[in-house]
């Protein structure tokens, strides 16, 4: 076994819900191959409250409670302290909190968090997290898309998959990592499988000619317009991209 990937430290109220959801299929696979970890870290652990408590009023007043700063920067400060450890040191831990509030994140930035050898994630709740911690430990903003979630913990589950599946070995085949929809500003071609016909239905002809040049011209085709139709904002990038070329 090689070294291990990138390695995931998820601060969270709900351990349980971001190792489960990461627990399965091809991401649970790649962290059982040692290609990847993922460590959830419960903010509640590092509560000093008699009760454990993690949240409190807002000062000023209005609807919901708001995290604390005091088990978020404990909870961070243990898991970077861990890191710094062993040896790297120096530049800070890329702190990623998950708001509706950060940069949309995307293909590119995936591909940018996944060089990181750790990466922190902060999932808030309730009506936010009070922003003396947030502006102590966090390097990153991002939200996942324009819609509201209860938490961030589905959001950090999103990047992890995201950004493990461009580790090296996680992945069956290297290749996919690149080649799939958005590189270039493509969606993904359409794809066949058995039987030949189905529901009367049969898989283009292309397909079945084994002219490896007409099958490839054939999904290129398929790809711009596919694109062309449903995702005019990229289709428009893609056609700035050629004309430049
Ligand atoms: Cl990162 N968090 C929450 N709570 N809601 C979101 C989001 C993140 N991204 C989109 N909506």
């Amino acid at each position: 076994m090689e070294r291990t990937g990138i390695r995931f430290h998820i601060l969270t109220l709900f351990p349980e819900m971001v190792e489960q959801g990461l627990s399965t299929s091809i991401i649970g696979r790649a962290a059982s191959k040692g290609c990847i970890e993922i460590h959830a870290v419960n903010i509640r652990d590092y509560s000093k409250d008699k009760h454990k408590k993690v949240d409190d009023y807002p000062y000023g007043g209005g609807a919901g409670m708001v995290m604390q700063a005091q088990p978020i920067y404990d909870a961070w400060k243990a898991v970077t302290d861990a890191i710094k450890c062993e040896g790297e040191s120096g530049r800070s831990v890329r702190t990623v909190y998950l708001t509706p509030q950060g940069s949309l994140f995307n293909q590119q930035m995936a591909k940018e968090l996944a060089k990181e050898r750790d990466l922190v994630f902060l999932c808030g709740h309730y009506e936010g997290v009070d922003e003396r911690v947030l502006e102590e430990i966090v390097t990153d903003h991002v939200s996942i898309g324009d819609y509201i979630l209860t938490g961030g913990e589905l959001a950090a589950m999103v990047m992890a998959d995201a950004i493990a599946r461009m580790a090296p070995g996680v992945l069956a085949n290297d290749q996919s990592g690149v080649t799939e929809s958005l590189e270039g500003n493509l969606l993904e071609y359409p794809q066949y499988s058995r039987p030949r016909v189905w529901n009367g239905k049969a898989v283009p002809e292309t397909l079945l000619s084994g002219d490896h040049a007409r099958v490839d011209a054939w999904r290129k085709e398929q790809s711009v317009l596919r694109t062309k139709e449903r995702r005019p904002d990229l289709y428009a990038r893609f056609s700035l991209s050629e004309q430049s070329e």
